[in-house]
């Protein structure tokens, strides 16, 4: 393996800073929209600013730092992830990749490389599921797909409008943050799961992000005496709904046995009415949230999820009405030409490497719909995630970074 051109101390420095602006005892907790939030982007602001970027923030409320080329080769060669958490979560994920951009830009200023193309790092607005609902709001927009219906969604007595306008945003003319100017999008990530480490492999090259669909189930069953009603004369919503959530586990362990894709499905948030102990469950939902690495396997869950659903409803003497599909994004691959590109750059740094599908959602799925786009994981310890055990090696992150950074060198090389 050849001497790295980033360096691990610097990315390990920049990783503890933000570490550090987190909610006191919630480690590690920075959500989008907080003043928390903006503690950590005024870091990322003097960061970007010490490495000679001149940073702004889009109307979407991404903050980008841009590094001019020498005008040799059009379109800007954007690299970043995001920087807000989930609650209680890690120090990692959307952050390592955000930090990676920065020593990329400082490590080609200490080799003194001026490129062909313009370079820009990305810090993109609020990439998990934020207090509005809504994931991805920054690179949504920077793709020109985010909904101005969302800009009405209101949370603790802020509207998404007011939040990015909050970040510095201008919410009335999202237009102004739509991409068409990229060579090529890039996001260093942790892997989020076991393979890498279980392989010991260096990086995972992501050929797939899965298709995330979240499919909302409402339960209508009939509030009673617990006491009095006969247990063969109830109309229980929490039983059915609990039958039908082992159905989803049941349909999702047969989709991902059945391979070679990725599948997974979970009830992520369950809810019931009226919630005491003395009254049969009236009513639950369900909000399911499912990933495919193929689009054929949703389908397929989708349509015996229903077929579950009626047969559920008939067997337990309740109403369901039909499922409701809140979202449902196909699975967005990367560009092959970039996968191949980042190929040739990991044999040249010397890198053990693998590809592989994502389970997770990322910015890149966004970015991809407007620009080449791909992105690199990194291994992190045991494959957690989204939780504060979170942990990956400032090493790892740099043997990540090196990548990317001899990818950029080939990209501004090439055509
Ligand atoms: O939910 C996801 O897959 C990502 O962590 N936002
Ligand atoms: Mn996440
Ligand atoms: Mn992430």
């Amino acid at each position: 393996m050849r001497n790295l051109a980033v360096r691990a101390d610097r990315i390990d420095a920049d990783i503890s800073a933000l570490a550090a602006l987190t909610d006191p005892g919630r480690p590690w907790t920075r959500r989008a929209f907080t003043p928390r939030f903006a503690e950590g982007r005024s870091f990322l602001e003097r960061a970007m600013t010490a490495a000679g970027l001149e940073t702004r923030i889009d109307a979407a409320g991404n903050l980008i730092g841009r590094r001019r080329g020498d005008g040799g080769k059009p379109g800007t060669i954007l690299v970043g992830s995001h920087s807000d958490t989930v609650p209680d979560g890690g120090r990692f994920d959307g952050i390592a990749g955000v930090v990676a951009g920065l020593e990329i830009v400082r490590a080609l200023r200490d080799r003194g490389i001026t490129l062909a193309h313009d370079l820009e790092v990305i810090d993109c607005l609020s990439e998990e599921v934020s207090i509005f609902g809504v994931s991805c709001v920054g690179s949504r927009a920077a793709a020109g797909v985010l909904s101005p219906a969302w800009l009405d969604r209101t949370a603790d007595g802020l509207s998404l409008r007011a939040g990015i306008a909050a970040v510095g945003g201008d919410p009335d003319r999202l237009a102004l943050a739509v991409r068409d100017d990229l060579r090529a999008f890039l996001e260093l990530h942790i892997e989020q799961g076991p393979v890498l480490e279980a392989e010991q492999r260096d990086i995972g090259i992501v050929t797939t992000i899965a298709g995330i669909t979240r499919v909302e189930i409402r339960v209508e069953g009939r509030a009673d005496h617990a006491g009095t009603t006969p247990m063969t004369a109830r109309a229980d919503a929490l039983v059915a709904a609990a039958a039908l959530v082992l159905d989803v586990r049941a349909l999702a362990l047969a989709l991902a046995n059945r391979g070679p894709g990725h599948f997974a499905a979970t009830v992520g948030e369950f809810r019931i009415e009226p919630g005491a102990a003395n009254v049969v469950p009236s009513s639950a939902r369900l909000l399911i949230d499912a990933r495919a690495e193929h689009r054929p396997d949703m389908v397929a869950f989708l349509d015996q999820l229903a077929i579950r659903a009626a047969a559920v409803a008939g067997g337990h003497g309740v109403h369901i009405p039909t499922p409701d599909l809140v979202s449902d994004n196909h699975p967005t691959p990367a560009d092959p030409a970039l996968l191949d590109e980042i190929t040739a750059a990991a044999e040249t740094v010397g890198v053990r490497h693998r590809r592989m599908a994502s389970g997770a959602g990322h910015d890149m799925a966004w970015f991809a719909r407007v620009a080449p786009a791909a992105m690199v994981f990194v291994p992190c310890r045991g494959g957690r995630s989204h939780n504060a055990e979170e942990w990956a090696e400032s090493d790892a992150i740099a043997l990540g970074t090196e990548v990317l950074f001899e990818t950029i060198l080939r990209l501004d090389r090439g055509v």
